[in-house]
């Protein structure tokens, strides 16, 4: 399945700026949907690395209105860590919260997620887009990663979040060196094994470049390398900005993994 990722923010990696008006969000939306996404992450605040937080309401200011409008055309998750955020955005039409601190950053998330049955996914990071470049140390990333993911899993659900309703992400480039994010695509096996659908994130992000040597906006090989491998190693839904080519590169690697089996 495929995540079209749309940032309204002035500020995001990649996307920054490009789609704050409401009208060329929702014309982005439509173009996702039109290009095979199966649904749509609206998010207000950017995490790249040294990104400064932003106060609640600017974040509502941001998200709201396209959510409103988007919410007909798929269903959309709203990229958040605040529970007022998320409670108004599953208000407005949203049906699931993708929580990038994995519900560790606001206490009320769950009990905001459980209470609206919405769905959510929980994400794996250290540290907040301030912090998190010197927190990339681990001894093992993969192991770590997921038993970070097992508990939060367990507090969904003891939280009444229902368990189809819970996914996972290990957080590409989130408090990761090339090597950790590496090893987590690799080895993203061991986190499907968690029994609940993987969410990967690699669109575009600094570890292609420092792989490639390209600027942002010249990572498409490299996300539909790692996207199509993360898929191929058990990732259930990729996280993309550039809809289109994933979902023509996924569907011929479907093809051929549908010849494979008698
Ligand atoms: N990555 C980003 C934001 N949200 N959510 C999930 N579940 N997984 C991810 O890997 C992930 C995420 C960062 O990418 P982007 O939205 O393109 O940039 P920015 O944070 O600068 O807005």
């Amino acid at each position: 399945m495929i995540l079209g990722v749309l940032n309204v923010t002035p500020d995001s990696f990649s996307d920054g700026g490009r789609f704050l008006d409401v009208d060329s969000a929702v014309a982005q939306a439509q173009r996702m949907a039109d290009d095979g996404a199966d649904w749509i992450d609206v998010g207000g605040e950017s995490t790249r690395p040294g990104a400064e937080p932003i106060p609640e309401a600017e974040e509502l200011r941001r998200v709201l209105p396209v959510v409103e409008r988007i919410a007909r055309l798929r269903p959309v998750s709203i990229d958040t860590t605040k529970a007022a955020v998320a409670a108004r955005a599953l208000d407005a039409g949203a049906a699931i919260v993708n929580d990038v601190s994995g519900a560790t950053a606001d206490p009320r998330m769950l009990e905001v997620v459980a209470g609206r049955r919405a769905a959510i996914i929980l994400m794996h990071r250290k540290g907040t887009p301030k912090t998190m470049e010197r927190l990339a140390r681990y001894r093992d990333v993969v192991g770590e990663v997921k038993r970070f993911l097992q508990r939060r899993i367990a507090a969904a659900l003891d939280a009444g979040v229902a368990p189809q309703a819970i996914a996972v992400d290990p957080g590409i480039g989130f408090a990761k060196n090339l090597e950790h994010n590496l090893q987590l695509l690799a080895r993203i096996g061991e986190i499907a094994a968690l029994g609940v659908p993987v969410v990967v994130g690699v669109s575009r992000k600094r570890f292609l470049g420092r792989l490639l040597g390209q600027p942002p906006d010249q990572r498409l090989e490299g996300t539909i390398a790692a996207s199509l491998l993360a898929v191929a190693g058990g990732a259930r839904i990729v996280r993309v900005h550039d809809v289109a080519a994933v979902a023509r590169a996924l569907r011929v690697a479907r093809a051929i993994w549908g010849a494979a089996r008698p």
